[in-house]
């Protein structure tokens, strides 16, 4: 099988390279990813030369060159890329409807010209909006995005939907919850408590620190989606999630424990404006349907994150430098994210 793999630098796509070249050593993998500032060649340097495995810097915007890597003969398209952080979104929309939703438009056109036998849309549990107290996402619920992030990655389900129903595109898309483990950009909350409390220095809690989220490890992920694409059904769609839901001020306590800090390094900040209070993920469908479960506790996911930051000082640093610090300065203060700073 010969799979085009798009935003593989990042975070999931580079855990989920790894996991497939591990799993399905005859398989090719093209690697198409823009190398924004949370794309990273680092993520897949550990790739020996004997792997099937191919990287191609570009947009997945620009439709001559996602059309020239169709032609090589792909089975499959599993599309990663997107701009992914809900603060950004906030701060920058424009990116986001480019990348997320006209991106994907054109790799769903071209693939439909190409007539590609697999389109797997990489979606999220944000798209659902925000729980009450009890409940859980189902892939029935409706979807009620609040950030411009979700509204573009719902959009871009909306549309690969269509595709499936008006042209019959084998497209399939999975909806997953908050992912944590290696190389995830140091922005998102674990990545950054992590390595904040390694330099000792404080993690900003956002509000009250009660929203929910449900943990899944991303590991977990990648072989829920490796099963999406061998055994799912046209036109299904996938929610996937490991049942770990946890307030943000308890996942950062467990940090906290594991990694020996005293909790005198929390500061409570002011709180993200369209804060989503609580997401928790219902995967009986996947679990039923293709036989997939979850493998990692949170407790042991969390170990292994937190470990693999320890020892891999090198790769966060050299991210969190430069352009990124600069970012970081001029959008967020002690206090939070600066959203009234424009
Ligand atoms: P990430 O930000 O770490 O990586 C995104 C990658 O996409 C980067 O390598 C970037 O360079 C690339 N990219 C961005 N725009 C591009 C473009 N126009 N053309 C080509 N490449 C482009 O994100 P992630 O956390 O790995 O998320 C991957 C996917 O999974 C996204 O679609 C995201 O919406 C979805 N998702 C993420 C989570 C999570 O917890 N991180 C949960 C559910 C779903
Ligand atoms: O500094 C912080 N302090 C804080 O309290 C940051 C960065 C976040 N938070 C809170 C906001 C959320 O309630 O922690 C929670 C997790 O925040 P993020 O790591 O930014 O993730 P989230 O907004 O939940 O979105 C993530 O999961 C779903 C990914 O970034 C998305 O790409 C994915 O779709």
């Amino acid at each position: 099988m010969k799979i085009l793999v798009t935003g593989g630098a990042g975070f999931i796509g580079s855990n989920f390279i790894h996991y497939m070249l591990e799993h399905h050593p005859d398989y090719d993998i093209i690697n198409l990813d823009k190398l924004t500032y949370a794309g990273n060649l680092e993520n897949l340097r550990d790739i020996g030369p004997g792997k099937r495995y191919r990287f191609e810097r570009g947009d997945i915007a620009d439709a001559d060159l996602v059309r020239g890597i169709m032609d090589q003969g792909i089975d499959a398209v599993i599309n990663f890329a997107a701009e992914s952080h809900v603060d950004r979104s906030i701060l920058e929309p424009a990116s986001f409807i480019k990348a997320n939703i006209l991106g994907t438009h054109v790799l769903l056109d071209t693939a439909r010209e190409r007539r590609i036998s697999r389109f797997v849309q990489i979606s999220t549990d944000e798209v659902y909006g925000s729980l009450g107290a009890t409940g859980r996402f189902t892939e029935e619920t409706c979807l009620r995005p609040n950030s411009p992030y979700s509204a573009s990655k719902a959009s871009a389900d909306m549309i690969a939907l269509a595709y499936h129903r008006t042209f019959g595109m084998p497209v399939l898309i999975t909806r997953t919850s908050n992912n944590y483990g290696p190389y995830q950009f140091p922005e998102k909350l674990l990545p950054l408590a992590i390595t904040n409390l390694m330099e000792d220095r404080s993690v900003p809690i956002y509000g009250d620190g009660l929203n929910v989220r449900d943990w899944i490890f991303v590991m977990d992920n990648a072989e829920a989606i490796d099963m999406v694409l061998h055994k799912g059904e046209d036109g299904e769609i996938y929610n996937i999630g490991a049942g770990h839901e946890s307030t943000n001020i308890s996942l950062v306590s467990s940090v906290l424990g594991i990694m020996g800090k005293p909790s005198s390094l929390i500061a409570y900040v002011k709180d993200r404006p369209g804060h989503d209070r609580r997401y928790a993920i219902d995967p009986s469908k996947i679990m039923t349907a293709l036989g997939w479960s979850p493998r990692t506790t949170l407790r042991d996911g969390l170990k292994m994150t937190v470990d693999w930051y320890t020892k891999n000082v090198g790769w966060w640093k050299r991210v969190r430098s430069g352009e990124y610090l600069e970012y970081y300065e001029k959008n967020y203060s002690a206090k939070g994210l600066k959203t009234d700073s424009r």
